[in-house]
């Protein structure tokens, strides 16, 4: 499955379509902040050269940053980002067996010279907003959408 909007800035990738319900508020994040994302689902270990095609054409398609979704052995973040110099942010998906303890220090885990952020344990709506904030950095207009989506959350 590959869904795109029109220029996309963020890759949303996920090692399977089960990850979806928790990424639903990645996406839905990303469209209440106007950010335009392309995502893909494919497995580091079932689909893996379709992962090096995908990763390796991101910053040359416009994608500035990078959110990959996996569960247990979650190797995606690691492999995308092998082989690309964007930024990724990882999403560890819970799991039935260990409770996403597995996805987690899969991720977070990473080697020296091979960064993944990671967020939370689902923190599939974190990521978007990380994501936008990492963009955020180079454009005022994503800037002001973070200030603004804070201080909403100040009024709560
Ligand atoms: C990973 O294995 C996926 O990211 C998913 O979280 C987990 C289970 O995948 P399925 O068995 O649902 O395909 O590759």
């Amino acid at each position: 499955m590959t869904k795109q909007t029109a220029a996309p800035l963020v890759g949303v990738i996920m090692g399977s379509a089960s990850d979806m319900p928790v990424m639903e508020a990645c996406t839905a994040q990303l469209e209440e902040f106007g950010v335009p994302y392309e995502l893909v689902i494919a497995s580091a270990h079932r689909n893996p050269a379709k992962v090096h095609e995908w990763a390796s054409t991101a910053a040359e398609r416009g994608i500035r940053v990078i959110i990959a979704a996996a569960g247990k052995a979650a190797h995606l973040g690691g492999v995308v980002a092998a082989y690309t110099p964007l930024p990724i942010i990882g999403v560890p998906i819970k799991t039935s067996d260990l409770g996403g303890m597995d996805s987690l220090l899969s991720m977070v885990q990473m080697p020296s010279g091979v960064p993944v952020a990671c967020v939370a344990i689902n923190g599939a709506k974190n990521a978007a907003i990380y994501a936008t904030q990492i963009l955020g950095a180079g454009d005022a207009s994503f800037r002001t959408t973070v200030q603004e989506f804070k201080a909403a959350m100040a009024q709560d």
